[in-house]
């Protein structure tokens, strides 16, 4: 619910202008190619209203607890006032500069030493402002244990209140205010990329240790959103499921995030396709049931192919049954799926029972499931709250889900691998709904592990080729997306 909320809000601020794409001055001085300018808020009211709702729910939803709320000067004003007088909050209003006459007081309103007041701020880079407010009531005697901003730049603003033990609660990140704009078409993929490097490269905050010295960047107690763990980080987490663990460690290995589609109708195609393409992926994915030719050996040899070539099977079955059926589906018939692929993907539209099913199959062989949390065609109706529930299952699974089919990353844990069909070099789609995305897009901008590319590959003149392109522009985005600038 809240998610459909920021989304929706994200494109009205858009709408009104209070987030702009171009080249802007930040107070600190520094260029930036995005400018959110939140003081327009005060022109629309109903905009205004519902900012001051999400903040007070994410004050309820955090469970905060304070004596008063105080909106850092000017912007946050106003919306600090609106939440103080709907729920009845005291507030202190802070001086920006004392009067000269009177009582000189930088804090205005009723408070009492050692008070907890509760900081408003509408947007944050690097914290100073937030910081600032906080030290003039701290020399009142009150306390601040907590802020909450509406947009959070990305830039260092959490870690460095982090460092003076406030925690920031941002409503709107940067990560979520390009994925937004960009989904909803407002901004091209290029833009969104040139956002996202200002903000990598200009994090102003460096903590530093015991001695004084420049903490290294791996240490630093950066935002989630911003901490990123390399596969080879991932592979070592001490709760990562083996097979995931194997799949990263093979990608660093490799340096390779491409998985196959290989969606071909005869046996000897498929085996050939694994042999010529094994060095150049991590993953090789198969519709067993697309083949007119399938035999036990299919499977046996392309097996074979697997170890020698080091990749996974991962077998496109998409399951979507009871428990019981799905637990004979995967084990039996004709193909025996279980037999020869490490990994099969399952829907959740039947509830955990079909993950119940696969796993009674599955678990003891060490194989691992992917829920498909989205689809890459056109008019899914695997989106939103869907979606959410998908993670919900598979978080209470995850001794056998590794991971989710998605468009883009959509949970939090590193354990979980995130992996995205509908890739193509050209953004696009084909007259039966698929759409298409780039490499970039899916690894860079909206920040999953494995792109699956089919006929991107396969209907290339040089299939071989096409597989050493896609792995070098899957593998090129990853190590953007690591801040890594070279090749
Ligand atoms: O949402 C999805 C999920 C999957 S697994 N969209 C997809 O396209 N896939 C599969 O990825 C699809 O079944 C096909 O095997 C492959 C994409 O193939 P391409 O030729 O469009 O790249």
């Amino acid at each position: 619910m809240e998610n459909v909320c920021v989304e929706s809000l994200i494109l009205k601020l858009h709408d009104v202008n209070a987030v702009k794409f171009g080249e802007y001055k930040l107070k600190s001085g520094m260029m930036t190619p995005i400018y959110i300018d939140l003081r327009v808020l005060v022109s629309h009211p109903a905009l205004m209203n519902q900012v001051a709702s999400l903040i007070y729910q994410r004050v309820q939803d955090e469970g905060l607890q304070f004596d008063s709320v105080c909106g850092v000067p000017y912007t946050a004003l106003p919306l600090a006032t609106i939440i103080c007088s709907r729920h009845e909050l005291p507030m202190l209003i802070r001086r920006k500069e004392a009067k000269d006459y009177g009582t000189k007081r930088l804090v205005e309103g009723s408070y009492q030493e050692g008070d907890i007041c509760l900081i408003i701020e509408d947007t944050v880079t690097s914290g100073s402002s937030i910081l600032e407010t906080a030290e003039v009531l701290y020399k009142e005697g009150l306390k601040v244990t907590d802020a909450i901003v509406l947009m959070d730049r990305e830039q260092g603003g959490v870690a460095m209140l982090a460092s003076q033990e406030i925690r920031l609660h941002p409503i709107i990140s940067m990560s979520k205010l390009l994925n937004v704009l960009l989904a909803a078409e407002r901004i091209d993929a290029r833009t969104a990329q040139s956002v996202r490097k200002f903000i990598q490269d200009n994090n102003t905050y460096s903590p530093k240790d015991e001695n004084g010295s420049d903490v290294p960047a791996t240490k630093k107690p950066c935002m989630e959103q911003t901490q990123e763990l390399s596969y080879a980080d991932r592979a070592k987490l001490p709760n990562v499921h083996p097979l995931a663990s194997k799949l990263l460690k093979i990608m660093e290995e490799k340096e390779s995030n491409l998985c196959v589609s290989a969606d071909v109708t005869s046996g000897d195609e498929l085996l050939q396709l694994a042999d010529s393409l094994g060095p150049k992926v991590c993953m090789l994915k198969t519709h067993v049931d697309i083949l007119e030719d399938y035999t036990a050996a299919v499977g046996r040899d392309l097996q074979a192919l697997a170890e020698k070539h080091n990749f996974l099977i991962f077998e496109d079955r998409k399951f979507a049954d009871i428990g019981n059926t799905v637990k004979h589906q995967y084990e039996g018939g004709l193909y025996r799926i279980s037999s020869w692929s490490h990994i099969v993907n399952a829907h959740a539209v039947p509830g955990p029972g079909v993950l119940k099913g696969l796993g009674a199959v599955g678990k003891p062989l060490g194989h691992g499931c992917l829920l498909i949390a989205q689809m890459s065609s056109q008019g899914s109706l695997a989106t939103g709250e869907y979606t959410k529930a998908v993670l919900n299952m598979a978080e209470q699974h995850s001794d056998f889900v590794i991971g989710f089919i998605c468009g883009s990353k959509i949970a939090k844990r590193p354990e979980f691998i995130h992996m995205t069909p509908g890739v193509q070099l050209q953004a696009g789609g084909d007259a039966l709904g698929q759409q298409y995305t780039t490499p970039e897009d899916v690894i860079q901008i909206k920040g999953s592990d494995v792109i699956i590319v089919g006929r991107g590959v396969l209907e290339a003149p040089d299939r071989l080729k096409a597989a050493e392109l896609y792995r070098q522009s899957g593998w090129d985005a990853y190590r953007k997306r690591m801040g890594h600038t070279g090749k």
